[in-house]
């Protein structure tokens, strides 16, 4: 028994000192000391052995199973520690080399100009508010004075979920449902993405971005409205900037006018950008018109207001000298780059 037991921890110390890994080891210690391993083995023949020898056995046995564990820890770490020190050899990060460039964002232009417009009219007290872009065509169409034979509502021009909700075609219905909840005075912008069904060309595209505006308050007049739309061209194009209104027609504004201003390029002169008229259409405007204040619950004998329009992405073009509207939405960032 003795000589067995010798023989097993000798080989059993020979293997494990010549495993070449982790993996290795464990497979000699089931072989040795697991459920069916050789010591295991020569435990259960213990029921042989004369009874007054088997205590020194057992102590043998313990022993030699003792000798075997304590091997197999130490090479275990040894090897532990090979393996880590190979990890993090091949782990090692030379500090000197140059960093990796990150890749940067930019700002979309139209978000330029958005946060432009915002600055203005914030700094002008107007609160930012936004709505759903799809929409009830009461908002989109009826609560502004908008009939229901009007061009605008052909499905030539709208995009309609069902015969009551719309992509909303413009950003006036926040306005009407900001009116309709009856907190005045009223001093509020509403940006957002408005749908028309066109055709993508230069200047349309079926999507596209409108900042409204809209002031209701006691003895609000057209002087009103020429005041801030001047002071806003001013500040989003320059402090020579000159304004002229032209009579047009919207539903819901009466009187309704679109304002120019004086080319930024040439300074009125008359250039390629203003196609030799020295003025440039910038948006639409007009005293709200007394049916949609009814329609929203405003008494027009006792409260007026002005209203007005801009396209978002008419600004960025302008702005940005860009000559046509698809750039926009390519978003190559070479182009976006730019500006
Ligand atoms: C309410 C009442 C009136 C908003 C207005 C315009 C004039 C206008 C166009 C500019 C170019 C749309 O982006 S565009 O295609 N808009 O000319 N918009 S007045 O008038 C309102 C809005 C809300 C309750």
């Amino acid at each position: 028994m003795k000589d067995r037991l010798q023989k097993i921890k000798e080989e059993a110390i020979a293997k494990i000192q010549a495993s070449e890994n982790l993996e290795k080891l464990n497979e000699i210690k089931v072989a040795v000391l697991g459920k069916k391993g050789e010591l295991t083995e020569v435990l259960k023949g213990m029921k042989d052995v004369a009874a007054e020898d088997r205590p020194a056995v057992g102590q043998m046995v313990n022993d030699t199973r003792a000798a075997i564990e304590a091997k197999l820890e130490e090479v275990k770490e040894q090897l532990s520690k090979a393996v880590r020190e190979a990890k993090l050899k091949s782990e090692v990060i030379d500090v000197t080399l140059p960093a990796k460039k990150n890749n940067m964002g930019h700002r979309h232009p139209n978000t330029i100009a958005l946060e432009e417009l915002e600055r203005i009219f914030v700094g002008m007290g107007y609160e930012v508010v936004e709505g759903p872009e799809v929409e009830y065509d009461y908002y989109n169409f009826e609560a502004l004075n908008i009939p229901a034979n009007h061009p605008a509502k052909d499905e030539q021009d709208t995009f309609y979920i069902n015969d009551k909700i719309v992509l909303r075609t413009q950003t006036s219905p926040v306005q009407a449902r900001v009116m309709e909840k009856g907190k005045l005075p009223i001093r509020m912008i509403a940006p957002g993405r408005v749908f028309r069904s066109d055709e993508v060309d230069a200047t349309h595209s079926p999507s596209f971005h409108q900042v409204e505006g809209l002031v209701v308050d006691k003895n609000i007049t057209f002087a009103d409205l020429k005041g801030t739309l001047a002071q806003f061209a001013r500040e989003l194009f320059g402090e020579q900037t000159k304004v002229k209104f032209r009579p047009h027609h919207f539903p819901f504004t009466e009187p309704s006018a679109e304002m120019d201003v004086t080319c930024f390029k040439c300074g009125g002169k008359g250039c390629r950008m203003c196609k030799d008229s020295g003025w440039i259409e910038i948006l639409g405007c007009g005293m709200v018109h007394p049916n949609v204040f009814k329609m929203c619950g405003i008494d027009p004998e006792e409260y007026t207001g002005f209203a007005f329009g801009v396209g978002l992405e008419r600004i960025a073009l302008l702005k940005y000298e860009i000559d046509d509207m698809r750039l926009l939405y390519e978003n190559d960032i070479r182009f976006l780059k730019q500006f």
